[in-house]
């Protein structure tokens, strides 16, 4: 039997074929690894909200000693990292900063807004999706009659929308600067705080140590199934866990998917920098075609965004790379999105130049 009908046996439907296709759209398309199939198969569970399952509780514990912090919750995805986060650092009308290309402004349907009355305070994230410091001082509300506090500074680490650029320790430290001066605690969306490290070359505790909360995803670049953990003083790790019930993420035999997690930490975290020089020859391939516009600069990590040459509909390029097995995302605004990730070897990324000169270029378009 296939993977694919392994995957779907007795259920009556079929998954898409995805063998021969080239899924660049992200690193959350990863699907685990062998070894993490068979440490979910095998984990030793019990009840989470009990405190019962061994396998969330070692999970739980290497993420905090990972980051440095004194702890760490499991949810169940990125979007409820952050937002368990926010609620924990905001009242109802304490207003959160957030940069203005942030994935908790773009991508997490306000939910801070919507479920926790928490106002979204918009700074502008430069190329390199830093938020401009003296913005942030200046959105920083002194106490008064009128105006609301502010709960929360966001960073995003690596940067989304900004092409998956690492935020540099110096940044960071003068942020931090600021927060301390201020008394405004930093949350950092580190979703993909891993490839940030191997971007920088330096370890993640230690960017970790600049900010007050960290989450961080294992369902992307490290290919674990399912879950992000969210690291920080045990006294907001404990709000984060109320957080956390209230939005219906407090899971019970949630080991079998801790296990892949574990598996992550052993094994994902030194292959990301392969990701990265992929990402870089991707980068300088559509660099070398005419009339593509791409900033070489913030391809720092496994993220390559561009836009096609002028004349070319964006739309219309993603179908024909669609057509020949190239699958991308439409990252609106600012172009195409690809991502590298551990399924990507260097015979895909040699598959999806051509594709992309192809199309973009018509090079060798009978071949492709
Ligand atoms: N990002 C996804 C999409 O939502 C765009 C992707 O394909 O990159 N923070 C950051 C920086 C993220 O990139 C993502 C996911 C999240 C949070 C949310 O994580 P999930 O998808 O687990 O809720």
């Amino acid at each position: 039997m296939t993977e694919t009908a392994t995957r779907t046996a007795g259920m009556g439907v079929s998954a898409p074929d995805l063998s021969g296709v080239i899924d660049l759209r992200s690193d959350t398309v990863t699907r685990p690894t062998p070894s993490m199939r068979r440490a979910m198969a095998e984990a030793v569970v019990g009840d989470d909200q009990y405190g019962d399952d061994p396998t969330v509780n070692e999970l739980e514990a290497q993420a905090a000693e990972l980051m440095g912090k004194e702890a760490a919750v499991f949810v169940p995805s990125g979007t409820m990292g952050n937002l368990a986060s926010l609620l924990a650092r905001c009242d109802r009308g304490v207003e959160a900063i957030v940069g203005s290309e942030s994935h908790i402004l773009w991508y997490e349907m306000s939910g801070a807004s919507a479920l926790g009355g928490i106002p979204l305070f918009t700074v502008q994230n430069d190329r390199q999706g830093q938020l401009d410091l003296d913005q942030v001082e200046a959105a920083i509300r002194l106490p008064g009659a009128t105006n609301p506090v502010t709960g929360v500074i966001c960073v995003e680490n690596t940067h989304n929308r900004c092409g998956g650029t690492a935020l540099s320790m110096d940044y960071l430290r003068q942020l931090r600067e600021i927060s301390l001066r201020r008394g405004v605690p930093i949350h950092m969306d580190g979703a993909r705080i891993f490839n940030a490290a191997a971007a920088i070359g330096a370890p993640v505790s230690e960017i970790a140590a600049e900010v007050d909360s960290v989450q961080f995803c294992l369902s992307k670049g490290l290919a674990a199934p399912v879950g992000t953990l969210v690291t920080g003083d045990a006294a907001f790790i404990a709000k984060v866990r109320r957080a956390r019930k209230i939005l219906g993420g407090a899971m019970r035999q949630a080991g079998v998917v801790a296990a892949a997690g574990l598996v992550a930490f052993e094994e994902m975290i030194g292959r990301l920098p392969e990701d990265h020089t992929r990402a870089r020859r991707l980068a300088e391939a559509l660099a070398a075609i005419p009339g593509v516009t791409i900033d070489l600069d913030s391809v720092q990590t496994n993220i390559v965004v561009f836009r096609p040459p002028a004349g070319i509909d964006k739309e219309g390029a993603i179908a024909a790379f669609r057509e020949r097995g190239l699958w991308v995302s439409d990252y609106g605004t600012r172009g195409i999105r690809l991502v590298t990730h551990y399924e990507i070897d260097d015979a895909a990324v040699a598959r999806a130049q051509a594709i992309l000169a192809s199309v973009l270029a018509g090079v060798g378009a009978a071949h492709a």
